[in-house]
């Protein structure tokens, strides 16, 4: 095969005279020139009828060229010596933590992959916060923490004694498996482990930073937003579902660095294809920045001597398997594999040993290149960059991991291949201690040390680092909420309006009001919220180009740079991550804001459930607000819409404080208590309500209502006649109260049943204060036993029955802290559309169910005959075999 044949090429000397010209124009006129004059004979060819394909990739070889790389002005030598002891430590500590207990885990390979990523990033990018600047935020990849945990070691940041009780926390001597700021709240800045959540929580923190910059609240200067990830973890929608965002907005604060050592934990990532490429096409079709840095200098003189072309299409064709054989297969099956395929190459590399061949090193092994490719990632030039650094998984461990398939899980090295990395990395650790995996710290007067702290010092100080605590805000009172805690004059309105009031009071506050962010994902008007668009304005980076079609009327469709609101679309997953990067901004950007994301209810945890744990791990501070709430209030939505459990998903949140208030009143105090908490006594908490669109007249706060809803219940009503002999107790919760409230007037009036009506704000609260109750009445058998608040306001005084719009389960959570019978209704089954009065008798909830699951439970007690409750079931026309709604 001649060249001509291989490169496609039919009039070779044509094609010289073409990229002759195109030479000369670079040289004398520059690379503008250049870009205008391929884009002018484009259109022409289009004009002409001959279309150009279109392209969004380059070659496969780095983005920068050799003469136009930004040297690295470190000491080349000395940092390869720091990263090695810093690969030497993290090595040690993951097998130690094994020797211990082999269940323990941990991962070598990622961070051996991505050893010189990192160090170019902490000797020279990565700024520490300096008085005026807030820190750099930088994601790491979770299963990196080693790498991270090894150079703090070294900076004298952690012990010997934490490093051996890696991924052992039990005992608070310990370090995280991955980054998690609750395990760890003055170091890892973010939680990463679960693949897609960094990227995509990077984003919006770049857009948050935006947004604050553009509002005039905080000057972020050249702050800059580093996330981290694996090739294989852009199969993640999250990692780049956002990344369009991140183009349009031009968030040239931000910068991903994709490790591309082309496998994943199974094997590789592409193998039949080229996983940099696609990335490539990707990122620039949304607008970023793409620095491929896939080759390190050892491959300079090769592409230099390349003038047809040939090397860099043997590298196109080439699919990421190969790639990875190269690796793993050594120099000679390199030079019969992949040069050996053209004569050509062959003889380009006749002069190398297959040493020097397997020497040929990638880009993001290559200290030079990758300084250079972050120096460019670093230009504010209106665009992110992503930077797609080529390694080998395993790089450094020989026949026991690099590019092995099983590099993901091996955990230990063999005693050859510990000895062969020791040397390579050039350890001074002896043949006998060598199997005792010593930690190595060089001498704090070492030249090691100076250096690395003189760097660390250059950019102002330590990374990672968290901050713990922010300004305390002060919090408006209850008073302030004065219109809120009244009744409504009769107007019948939603507990999604008043809680709409209470936030219009809130972004009203001179003191805290800027920094109430409402976020929205497209459902403003749902909840009766586009008042606010015209008030606060929605932001915007580049304003409003346009004139809103409404901008006649009061509420019209406002877009500003200073706007307040973020609107994210219809994105719940962005508009997640807007309201964690605000939530968490009292530690990252030392300004506290006080996010408000209202949602539809159902679009909530479940699907954005890991972001919510996530938030959780991350001690955010703020308000989801889940709107239109319940399984019947939403009625005419349907199966996919009605939700009737996001206050379980809620519940496992540890720090997840949740509420189903029904009452005006009750939000108030509800809201104004979780800013009391998290903005003023700064507990690391967050804030869940549901709220409803049901429409009725709210009361005015019964005195001394305040602890109790905060606690989760209270009573509500009493209804007592003394010639009335029996009681029940009627728990109720959401609009349902209503329900429940209904029936106690029923129960009274035609049965003579006395009974207390108790508005249950959270069945989760009360559920948590009766768990740590009984946990110390366990532990505390001799003492006298701890009363829960439940059993404290039921005391025993009859049978209780609740009913919520939710699934049985959410009030059931209380069942261990009842002493006498307990009947509880709720929601289990599928959601359907019909109207609220049909849906509730549907799932078996309404005032009639109430009254029948009453007289029933009194019937179980032996209070009352059991045809009372036959008759009332016929009485209400209830049909005895009705299909249980679980099953329709
Ligand atoms: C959501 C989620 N799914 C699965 C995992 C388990 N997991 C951890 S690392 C990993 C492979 C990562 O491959 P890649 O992103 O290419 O990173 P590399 O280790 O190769 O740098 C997997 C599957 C996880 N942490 N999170
Ligand atoms: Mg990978």
């Amino acid at each position: 095969m001649t060249e001509q044949h291989i490169l496609n090429d039919v009039d070779p000397t044509e094609t010289k005279e073409w990229v002759d010209a195109l030479e000369s124009v670079l040289r004398e006129e520059g690379p503008e020139r250049v870009q205008y004059i391929l884009d002018r004979l484009n259109k022409e060819a289009t004009k002409a009828g001959a279309p150009m394909p279109a392209s969004i990739t380059t070659s496969y070889r780095n983005t920068i060229s050799p003469q136009d790389e930004k040297p690295l002005p470190g000491d080349l030598f000395m940092e390869r010596r720091i990263r090695s002891i810093i690969r030497w430590n993290a090595l040690a500590m993951v097998m130690k933590a094994n020797r211990v207990d082999s269940t323990l885990g941990g991962h070598i390979t990622s961070f051996s992959s991505a050893a010189t990523l990192y160090d170019i990033g902490f000797n020279h990018f990565f700024r520490g916060g300096d008085g005026k600047q807030e820190a750099d935020m930088v994601f790491f990849q979770g299963h990196i923490s080693p790498g991270i945990y090894a150079r703090s070691y070294i900076e004298g940041r952690l012990t010997d004694e934490q490093l051996d009780n890696y991924r052992r926390e039990v005992d608070g001597k310990g370090l995280s498996s991955y980054p998690h700021p609750w395990l760890m709240p003055d170091y890892w800045q973010f939680p990463t482990v679960s693949m897609g959540l960094g990227p995509h929580q990077a984003i919006y923190q770049a857009h948050v930073l935006k947004y604050q910059q553009s509002r005039g609240l905080i000057d972020h200067g050249d702050r800059k937003v580093w996330a981290f990830l694996g090739d294989g973890e852009c199969d993640e929608p999250e990692s780049l579902g956002a990344i369009a965002l991140a183009g349009r907005e031009k968030l040239d604060n931000l910068i991903f660095v994709i490790n591309c050592n082309l496998q994943r934990l199974d094997g590789p990532v592409r193998g039949n294809g080229k996983i940099v490429q696609e990335l490539e096409g990707v990122f620039r079709g949304a607008g970023w920045n793409v620095v491929k840095c896939l080759w390190g200098r050892h491959w300079d003189p090769l592409f230099e001597k390349d003038t047809k072309g040939l090397l860099l299409k043997r590298m196109d064709e080439v699919c990421d398997g190969e790639l990875q054989n190269y690796k793993a297969n050594g120099g000679a099956y390199t030079r019969e594999h992949f040069f050996g395929k053209y004569p050509e190459l062959l003889e380009m590399v006749k002069d190398m040993s297959d040493d020097d061949i397997m020497n040929l090193n990638r880009g993001g092994h290559d200290p030079y290149k990758v300084y250079a490719a972050y120096a460019e990632a670093s230009k504010n030039d209106g665009r992110p960059t992503v930077v797609l650094a080529q390694t080998v998984k395993g790089y450094g461990m020989f026949k026991a991991a690099e590019a092995q398939n099983t590099a993901h899980q091996t955990k230990k090295l063999d005693e050859e291949s510990l000895s062969m990395f020791r040397d390579k990395f050039g350890i001074p650790i002896s043949d006998e201690e060598l199997k005792d995996l010593p930690y190595y710290r060089p001498a704090d007067d070492s030249p090691e040390m100076k250096y690395m702290r003189a760097r660390r010092s250059e950019l102002h100080g330590a990374f990672p680092a968290r901050r713990k605590a922010s300004e305390a805000l002060e919090v408006p009172s209850l008073e302030s909420f004065k219109a809120q805690l009244q009744n409504t004059k009769g107007r019948e309105i939603s507990s999604t309006m008043a809680f709409v009031r209470v936030l219009n009071n809130l972004v009203k506050d001179k003191k805290i009001g800027h920094r109430v962010v409402p976020i929205v994902a497209d459902e403003a008007r749902t909840f009766g919220m586009e008042g606010m668009f015209r008030q606060l304005g929605i932001y915007s980076a580049v304003g409003q180009r346009y004139t809103p079609h409404d901008h006649t009327q009061i509420m019209y469709y406002k877009e500003d740079t200073k706007g307040q609101i973020l609107q994210e679309g219809i994105n719940e997953a962005g508009a997640m991550s807007a309201w964690l990067a605000c939530a968490t901004s009292y530690s990252n950007s030392n300004y506290p804001m006080i996010p408000v994301y209202i949602y539809y209810s159902m679009f909530g945890f479940q699907r954005v459930g890991d972001l919510a744990y996530a938030a959780g791990d991350s001690r955010a501070r703020g308000f989801l607000i889940g709107a239109t709430a319940g399984r019947t209030t939403l009625n005419g939505e349907g199966l996919q819409h009605e939700d009737g459990h996001s206050h379980l998903l809620a519940g496992t949140i540890p720090n997840c404080v949740s509420y189903d208030p029904t009452y005006s009143y009750e939000v108030a105090v509800i809201v104004q208590d979780g800013m009391r908490r998290m903005y003023q006594e700064q507990e690391s908490v967050f804030y869940y309500l549901t709220v409803m669109n049901e429409n009725y007249a709210h009361e005015d706060m019964p005195e001394g209502a305040e602890e109790g809803i905060i606690k989760g219940m209270y009573k509500l009503k009493e209804h007592t006649k003394k010639a009335n002999k029996k009681q029940v107790q009627l728990l109720g919760s959401g609009v349902i109260l209503r329900e429940v409230e209904a029936a106690a007037e029923m129960l009274f009036n035609d049965y003579g049943i006395n009974s207390n009506v108790w508005s249950v704000t959270s069945f989760n609260e009360l559920r948590r204060d009766g768990l740590d109750v009984e946990r110390w009445n366990l532990l505390h058998p001799e003492a006298t036993p701890r009363a829960n608040y439940v059993s404290d306001c039921l005391n025993g005084a009859g049978p209780v029955i609740a009913s919520t719009d939710h699934v049985k389960l959410f009030a059931d959570q209380i069942r261990p802290f009842i002493d006498s019978t307990f009947s509880v209704l709720g929601t289990d089954g599928f959601g359907r559309s019909d109207t609220r009065e049909k849906l509730r008798h549907f799932f078996e909830i309404n005032r009639y169910w109430v009254v029948v699951a009453s007289l029933k439970a009194l019937a179980d007690d032996g209070e009352i005959e059991a045809s009372v409750v036959q008759e009332a079931i016929v009485k209400f026309g209830l049909d005895p075999e009705k299909p249980n709604p679980v099953t329709c």
